[in-house]
């Protein structure tokens, strides 16, 4: 439907920043060029059952704007979200950084953020093993800064000419076209054995961190080392950290499978559902800093994207905090047309000679170009700076700025004609740290201070709680039993052992395989100190954020449902209803109540905990229905708090619950309302398989 706003919107993004707009007033359906259209449901045809005629012009536009609809897909990262924001210097950093986003506490910037899965296409599901993108775009007074990360801090490569090899080897298999959006397959796991660069960030992928409960409860990571450089030229280098107030959770593999089933819009609509709710995820921006002389005395490279620095060796600093508070007007518009570029940076930032990150300035800037289809894509709303901009650059195709006068080089004299000059480099614009190089010999070589794999993957196994080397130890696992060529399975294993002697023998015994002889290492690895900053079980969760479902039937209780409903407003918990039907229930004092979901529609998988408030009588009807058994019995397998009101019990029993510290009869709305955000974990051992 075409709206008085949507209408009015459309002749303004027409014309543009810079060029004239003439208003008449249209508020009707016109077509692209403004004639007002009189009829959107019938084609012109000669006669009422005659041919259409070609000279229907309203139709031709229609359908030749319709088949260009869809843009290429992103080459990775192609499946993503975001949303609008903005963001805030909560600690002023100006001995630091000259970037004018760090100068003031309390200084806002607009912001826009997009996440996203690697591998997958855009139809892909949301919740496969993956890394996340974690892309920021801070809209400046000095320009457009674009910090381009993940939700892990390592890369798999070192130099960017491996990327299209890396891509090429996890993407689906060239000759069948499958699998979608998984890392589980032999291409993949071929690359990343003959490259043991990778090993550290496979660690990752295999681990909780690739099964991210929401987007809200991950962090972002700039992953290269930068460089930040102060106002008297004076630099030091910088890791990027966003640390999400809400916490940081993961699905299990079990939950993660059937999650993609129930909903593979998972992370996109929890995070749409949070802001539309009013409940804006937090992240703050945390700052690792040092300087050459501590970078020199490390074991590893900082310029190595495939490393990284322990918090506990360089704490991370707080400088400010992000705030998602909008969600896009149009999918379309803003979330496919938002184009990022590392190489978008702002006066006192800077790069490093990090290969990776090298090779990264040029592609972005280059992909932008096939997707979006002009070199005017920074003119899109989404990607123009919000600061004022102006060069000699012309034309191009889908040009919507109308430049006046001659001016389109530089240096020129017009304006000692009286017209005007253009803008000219300005004193204070954007100046490249005047680093120095190693040497001046040109070679294609890898610096032998890259020569180490193993160290820091060791030290990322080693940092993870048992719970979490059981689940990095299933994933590594599963996947290579979907590996098919065994010498493959075998070559990983062979690394496994230089990284973990431990690790190595649980994965063989999970494959059934026999020890292969160790890897032989370029460099011998360390034993680096564990990090408990690596682990997310080590660290704390808040409630808030999350997710209760609620199971009610016909004679539910109505004061322990609003016992809940209250509770949970005061945590910050979302709640959904869920009923045998849609309609909902009349609980016990009469009063009817609406359902969110129907149960078929709405497992357990998609809530953080969950509540059953049934009367004994609908206890035992629902012992014949398969959704509302499995979505007790999920609660219970995956290590969820299960609050009930007693009378529930025959469906528990039904689902092969036993009573634990998760289990138990509400009596009062903390007892569940505190425990939202807790897995269950010594549980594990009685549901085997599912955690
Ligand atoms: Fe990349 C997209 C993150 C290495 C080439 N990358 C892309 C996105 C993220 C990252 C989050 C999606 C941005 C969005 O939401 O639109 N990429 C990373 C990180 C890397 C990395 C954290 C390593 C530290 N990427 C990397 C290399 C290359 C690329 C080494 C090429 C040499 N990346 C691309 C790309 C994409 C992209 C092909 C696809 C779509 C796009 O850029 O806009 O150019």
């Amino acid at each position: 439907m075409v709206t008085k706003k949507s209408a009015a919107r459309t002749n303004q993004d027409a014309v543009g920043q810079g060029g004239e707009l003439h208003q008449f007033g249209h508020t009707g359906l016109t077509t692209n060029h403004g004639t007002p259209i009189s009829d959107n449901q019938n084609s012109l045809r000669f006669g009422a059952r005659g041919p259409t005629l070609l000279e229907d012009f309203v139709l031709r536009e229609k359908i030749f704007h319709f088949d260009h609809e869809r843009i290429p897909e992103r080459i990775v990262h192609a499946r993503g979200t975001g949303a609008h924001g903005y963001f805030e210097c909560t600690q002023a950093i100006p001995e630091l950084t000259q970037a004018c986003v760090f100068q003031k506490e309390g200084h806002r910037v607009p912001v826009f953020c997009r996440f996203s899965t690697v591998a997958g296409s855009k139809g892909s599901k949301d919740t496969p093993r993956d890394v996340r993108g974690f892309a920021v775009k801070f809209y400046t007074e000095q320009g457009n800064w674009d910090l381009v990360g993940n939700n892990m801090p390592v890369f798999f490569i070192q130099d960017a000419i491996k990327f299209p090899d890396l891509v090429h080897a996890v993407k689906p298999e060239a000759d069948r076209g499958f699998p979608q959006a998984a890392s589980a397959h032999d291409t993949f796991w071929d690359f990343v054995s003959l490259m043991p660069e990778s090993l550290h960030t496979v660690m990752w992928l295999m681990s909780d961190r690739a099964l991210p409960r929401s987007f809200r409860m991950m962090q972002g990571f700039g992953v290269h080392t930068f460089r930040f450089v102060n106002a008297k030229g004076k630099s030091h280098f910088v890791k990027f950290h966003w640390k999400p107030k809400q916490g940081l959770q993961s699905t299990l593999w079990d939950e993660a499978v059937k999650i993609s089933g129930a909903d593979s819009d998972y992370l996109r609509r929890d995070l749409y559902e949070a802001i539309q709710s009013g409940a804006f995820p937090e992240w703050e921006l945390g700052v690792q800093v040092f300087d050459q002389e501590w970078a020199d005395k490390q074991d590893y490279d900082v310029l190595d994207a495939t490393k990284l620095i322990p918090e506990e060796s360089v704490p991370v600093k707080i400088v400010g905090r992000m705030v998602l508070d909008r969600y896009p007007d149009n999918f379309f518009a803003e979330t496919e047309q938002v184009a990022f570029l590392p190489s978008n940076i702002i006066p006192g930032i800077d790069f490093t000679d990090d290969p990776l990150l090298q090779g990264r300035l040029f592609s972005y800037l280059d992909t932008q170009k096939s997707r979006l289809g002009t070199v005017n894509f920074h003119q899109i709303p989404i990607n123009a700076p919000r600061c004022p901009f102006s060069n000699m650059q012309r034309d191009g195709m889908m040009q919507t700025h109308v430049p006046k006068g001659r001016a389109t080089y530089e240096p020129n004299s017009l304006d000692e004609a009286g017209e005007p000059a253009g803008p000219r480099a300005q004193a204070h614009g954007f100046r490249s740290f005047p680093s120095t190089v190693d040497d001046g010999v040109k070679l294609r070589v890898r610096a032998e201070s890259f020569a180490d794999h193993y160290s820091q993957a060791r030290l990322f196994y080693r940092s993870q709680t048992e719970v979490e080397q059981e689940h990095l130890i299933a994933g590594l696992v599963f996947e290579l039993s979907k590996v098919q060529l065994n010498h493959v399975r075998v070559r990983v294993l062979s690394h496994m052992r230089v990284i973990d002697e431990d690790l190595a023998k649980r994965a063989a015994q999970g494959l059934g395989l026999d020890l292969p002889p160790p890897a032989k290492p370029a460099r011998k690895p360390v034993d680096m100190t564990p990090s408990k900053a690596l682990s997310i079980l080590a660290q704390k969760t808040p409630v808030a954020g999350r997710m209760l479902g609620i199971l009610v039937t016909d004679g539910a209780d109505k004061g322990l449902l609003e016992m809940l409903l209250t509770g949970a407003q005061e945590a910050g918990v979302a709640v959904k209803l869920i009923a045998p039907q849609v309609g909902g229930v009349t609980l016990s004092d009469g009063t009817q109540l609406a359902a969110d979901e129907k149960i078929a529609g709405a497992p357990s998988v998609l809530f953080d905990a969950v509540a059953l408030l049934l009367t004994q009588e609908q206890a035992s009807k629902l012992c014949n229905n398969k959704a509302a058994v499995d979505f007790v019995a999920d609660a219970y397998g995956h290590l969820k708090a299960i609050g009930h009101n007693g009378a529930a019990q025959p469906l528990l029993d039904r689902a092969g619950v036993s009573v634990d510290k998760g289990v138990f009869v509400i009596k009062t709305g903390d007892d569940l309302l505190g425990k939202v955000a807790s897995r269950f974990w010594e549980r594990r051992h009685q549901v085997d398989g599912m955690a």
